[in-house]
């Protein structure tokens, strides 16, 4: 993958999307630019079974048509099965070791909230590593407090050549803040599923993160 792949990477699952269809949603935000997208099936009426593979399959079709990673949130054997682009750790998932060896060939990102966690990701060949929340969120229930940019400038300084993208509460407002904390991408969910007008929301992102640095 290449870092400008990160520059808007969308996340979503049936629960993050109420007045429309998640399918449309995702359909408007790969027509209006959306740079890779995450296929995060989660929450108290999150789909499962069949009906969960079908929709991360409908999901991938849409990426396919718009040449647009897709990426699986944890689930490492659904991503294998269908063939996925990649798939997207946590620090509470299969540690990225195992993952490095399930997913040899496809595209391993990596959530992280230390130097040493970075150490780790980098040292099993991590393609990018995500750091967050910056901002607070609504959208994780399980999410550490608020980190800021400090961490992310850190990252950053420490290894330029490491793809990074910032998360939590990232809007078209303050997504200036962190690109120019050094994030090649910002990964947002509510940004673009609360939001009444995709187009612009997107074209919005992408001008922010022409100032960068
Ligand atoms: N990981 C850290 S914060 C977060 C995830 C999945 C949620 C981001 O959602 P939003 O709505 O863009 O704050
Ligand atoms: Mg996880």
């Amino acid at each position: 993958m290449n870092r400008e792949d990160l520059q808007l990477y969308f996340i979503m699952g049936t629960s993050n999307v109420c007045h429309q269809e998640p399918l449309t949603v995702l359909e408007k935000a790969l027509q209006a630019g959306i740079t890779m997208f995450q296929f995060r099936e989660k929450g108290p009426h999150a789909l499962t079974g069949l009906a969960y593979e079908q929709f991360a399959r409908q999901c991938q079709k849409l990426c396919q048509h718009y040449h647009v990673p897709f990426i699986i949130n944890d689930d490492i054997d659904l991503a294998v099965r269908l063939g996925a682009d990649g798939v997207h750790i946590g620090q509470e998932d299969v540690h990225v070791a195992i993952a490095r060896k399930k997913i040899a060939n496809m595209i391993l990102g990596v959530s992280v909230h230390s130097l040493e966690e970075l150490q780790t990701a980098m040292d099993h060949h991590a393609d990018y590593v995500g750091i967050g929340p910056i901002f607070a969120t609504t959208s994780k229930s399980d999410a550490h407090a608020p980190c800021g940019t400090n961490f992310l400038q850190q990252a950053h300084k420490l290894q330029p050549h490491l793809p990074i993208v910032a998360i939590g509460g990232i809007n078209c407002t303050n997504a200036d803040i962190v690109f120019q904390a050094g994030a090649d991408g910002v990964a947002v969910i509510s940004a673009i599923c609360e939001s009444e007008d995709i187009k612009q929301t997107v074209s919005m992102f992408k001008s922010s993160s022409r100032i960068k640095r």
